[in-house]
C-alpha cells in the first residue's frame, strides 16, 4: 500500500491523473462532516474511464435531522454529473445512509447508472464485488451501538475525572485514574472492531466465485489479502479523503488526496507513513 501526495501524481502535461477506474465511497455531502473543498479538488485533478461512487455519497440521515448543503455540496454534485455526461461512467452503488436509492436498482440518472452491487473486473482480469458493505454487517450495527454508549461513557468519565482531580488536588492527594489507560482501550477496540469487519466480509463473500471486494462503510482504507481474497476499502471523504484507483494496467493503488495548501504543511515523508 503506498500514499501518494498530489505534486507527485501528476502523470501528464494537463495536470491531470488519468486512471481507469476511480473508486471513492463515504463522501456524505448534505452533512457538516463532508470534505466538500478536498473532494473538489480531488474531483477537478483526478480523471478515470469509469467511475463508482461506493455508497454514503448524499447523506439522507443528516438530511432529515438538519438540511445543510452550502454551495460546494451543489458543485460536487454538478461535476460529477458533467463527469457522466462526457467520458466517465458513472456507477451509484447506495449505503445506509442513501439507501432510498437502493429502490432504483438499475435505474438511470441523468447518465449515472443506479446497482446495488456490481461485478468489477479490472484491466488484469480480478473480478471484484463492488457494494457499499453495510449489508454484510451485523457487527458494525452492533458496535455502532456499544460506540454510542461508549462516548457517552467516556464523557462521563472525563467529567468525573475533573471533579475528583479538583477534590484531590484540594484534598492534596495525587489522582490515581488513568484516563490514558481508558483511551488505550478505546484504541484496541477500534482496531478490532476493523479487524472483525473485514474478516466477516471476507469469509461471507469467500465462496462466490470471486476474486476480492471493494467496498467502504467503516471509513477505513485499505487493500490487502485475507485468506487469498482480495480485500478493498476505499475509506471516505470525511477524515481521511482516500481513494482507491485502477491503473491501466489494473494494478489498485490506494490514494490519500491533500489539496495544495494542506501539502505545503506537511512533509512528504509524514505522508508517506502516515497510518
Ligand atoms: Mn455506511
Amino acid at each position: 500500500m503506498t500514499y501518494q501526495y498530489w505534486s507527485y501524481l501528476y502523470n501528464n502535461k494537463m495536470g491531470m491523473n488519468v486512471y481507469k477506474t476511480i473508486f471513492i465511497s463515504d463522501l456524505h455531502i448534505g452533512s457538516t462532516q463532508c470534505q466538500a473543498d478536498v473532494l473538489l479538488d480531488f474531483l477537478k485533478h483526478n480523471e478515470s474511464e469509469m467511475l463508482y461512487l461506493v455508497g454514503d455519497i448524499i447523506d439522507f440521515w443528516a438530511l432529515s435531522k438538519k438540511v445543510h448543503w452550502p454551495k460546494d455540496h451543489n458543485t460536487i454534485i454538478q461535476k460529477v454529473l458533467r463527469k457522466a455526461r462526457h467520458d466517465t461512467k458513472v456507477i451509484y452503488v447506495p449505503g445506509n445512509h442513501d439507501e432510498n436509492i437502493r429502490d432504483y436498482n438499475e435505474y438511470i440518472f441523468g447518465d449515472i447508472v443506479v446497482k446495488n452491487s456490481v461485478v468489477h473486473t479490472t484491466a488484469n482480469g480480478k473480478r471484484l464485488l463492488v457494494v457499499h458493505g453495510d449489508e454484510y454487517d451485523t457487527i458494525a450495527k452492533y458496535h455502532q451501538w456499544i460506540a454510542k454508549l461508549g462516548s457517552k461513557g467516556y464523557d462521563f468519565l472525563l467529567e468525573v475525572n475533573r471533579l475528583v482531580r479538583g477534590l484531590r488536588r484540594f484534598l492534596g492527594i495525587q489522582s490515581s485514574f488513568s484516563l490514558a489507560a481508558f483511551i488505550k482501550f478505546k484504541v484496541k477496540n477500534a482496531v478490532q472492531f476493523i479487524s472483525d469487519y473485514e474478516q466477516s466480509i471476507v469469509n461471507t463473500l469467500h465462496d462466490e466465485g470471486l476474486d476480492g471486494v471493494i467496498c467502504g462503510h467503516i471509513h477505513h482504507a485499505e487493500i490487502k489479502e485475507i485468506d487469498g481474497f482480495l480485500y478493498v476499502n476505499t475509506g471516505d471523504f470525511v477524515e481521511s479523503c482516500t481513494a482507491i484507483v485502477e491503473h491501466h494496467d489494473g494494478r489498485l493503488e490506494l490514494i490519500r488526496w491533500l489539496k495544495r495548501d494542506q501539502v505545503a504543511d506537511i512533509s512528504p515523508g509524514m505522508v508517506a507513513s502516515s497510518p
